[in-house]
């Protein structure tokens, strides 16, 4: 189980949120979606690792741009 936080922007409302969360939804493996048009918050829970790659594409194919936010308690290492 991993969970990895990103940083969405060009959200402004509910369906902007709906609209990313179903594409991050079709990455196999993802278990949970959290995010906010409010904040640009972006949390993506998945059994096994998160591609990362995968799911800034995803947010890129629902029109809208990310990066990895800082983790923290999570067991991958980001490098930091
Ligand atoms: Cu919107």
């Amino acid at each position: 189980m991993a969970t990895a936080s990103y940083k969405v922007t060009g959200m402004t409302c509910g369906h902007c949120e709906m609209s990313v969360r179903e594409e991050v939804s079709e990455i196999p493996g993802v278990t949970d979606i959290k995010v906010s048009a409010e904040t640009g918050d972006l949390v993506v829970t998945a059994v096994g690792e998160i591609d990362d790659a995968a799911v800034l594409a995803a947010v890129t194919e629902a029109g809208y741009s990310a990066t990895p936010a800082f983790r923290g308690g999570s067991s991958r290492s980001a490098g930091l």
